[in-house]
């Protein structure tokens, strides 16, 4: 990437162009909503945000709603439908040249969208990933063996697409709009990680990846994803790939989203 005097993440905040579409999925997520998004508007690079309300029965809209930012804007899913579903919303009301995923905990902290946004801006990458298993950020100790399924998904991935990447289920995903449209995005839940990361290393983009800080949340804190998750993201790793519809993966999909809603 070439060196500029003064990157996007030491430039000065006045100096900064708003040029960011930040899509935040939101299911039942009261308790961060608010601190999520003032930490979001505060951003230099914040140009609009698009909350998606996936049927929340915590009164997480009603706080959105009440939020005066005329950059936050609030879309309702009619019924519960997972993150992906979500993302698919909220990736085709986004308006900007640019667009980040911000889970609405406070696990992935909007101080480091100057990171994330650096390569974009130099004109280098066309999609960035944020690891949080690289680079010399902190990083909240949580689950080992999360962190195992992790790196056995994320190797999984890189067989199937040939990119190294050091974590492929991040949240932090930033892309130039164009990427997004480029491809359709198929899958509701958690399986729209290894998807996303499928079809943007088949689309032949430019994918860079930087360190950034992970403040992990616990299952008391309301951590969510599971081990059915992880079934669920092992298919789409095969089914998005270019071996997919040879081994028509497909037919195993009905046990797969078995297991993936029968949550204990
Ligand atoms: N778990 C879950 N999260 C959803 C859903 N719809 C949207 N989300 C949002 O997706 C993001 C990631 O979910 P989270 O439970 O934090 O995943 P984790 O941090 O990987 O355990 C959060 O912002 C959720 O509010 C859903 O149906 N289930
Ligand atoms: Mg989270």
């Amino acid at each position: 990437m070439p060196k500029t005097a003064e990157p996007a993440s030491e430039r000065h905040r006045a100096d900064v162009q708003r040029c960011l579409s930040v899509v935040i999925p939101a299911f039942n997520e009261r308790a961060t909503i608010q601190q999520i998004l003032d930490r979001v508007l505060d951003s230099p690079f914040t140009a609009e945000v698009v909350v998606v309300n996936d049927a929340s029965t915590d009164g997480t809209a009603e706080i959105v709603r009440s939020i005066k930012d005329k950059r936050v804007r609030l879309l309702e899913q009619p019924h519960n439908q997972g993150k992906g579903a979500a993302l698919r919303r909220g990736f085709a009301e986004a308006t900007q040249p640019y667009v980040i995923v911000q889970d609405a905990d406070l696990e992935y902290d909007p101080a480091d969208y100057g990171l994330m946004m650096e390569p974009l801006l130099q004109g280098a990458a066309d999609v960035v990933f944020g690891s949080r298993f690289s680079g010399g950020n902190s990083r909240r100790v949580v689950y080992y063996w999360h962190s195992v399924g992790n790196h056995l998904l994320t190797t999984l991935s890189n067989i199937f697409t040939n990119i190294n990447l050091t974590d492929m289920e991040t949240c932090y995903k930033a892309f130039r709009k164009e990427v997004l449209a480029s491809f359709e995005l198929e899958e509701n839940r958690f399986g729209i990680e290894p998807e996303i990361t499928a079809k943007v290393a088949h689309g032949g983009w430019r994918i860079y990846e930087v360190g950034i800080g992970y403040d992990g949340r616990t299952y008391a804190e309301g951590k969510k994803i599971g081990w059915r998750d992880g079934v669920r993201a092992i298919f789409c790793i095969v089914l998005y790939s270019n071996w997919g519809p040879r081994l028509q993966v497909r037919k195993a999909e009905p046990l797969v989203d078995w297991i993936t809603r029968n949550r204990a």
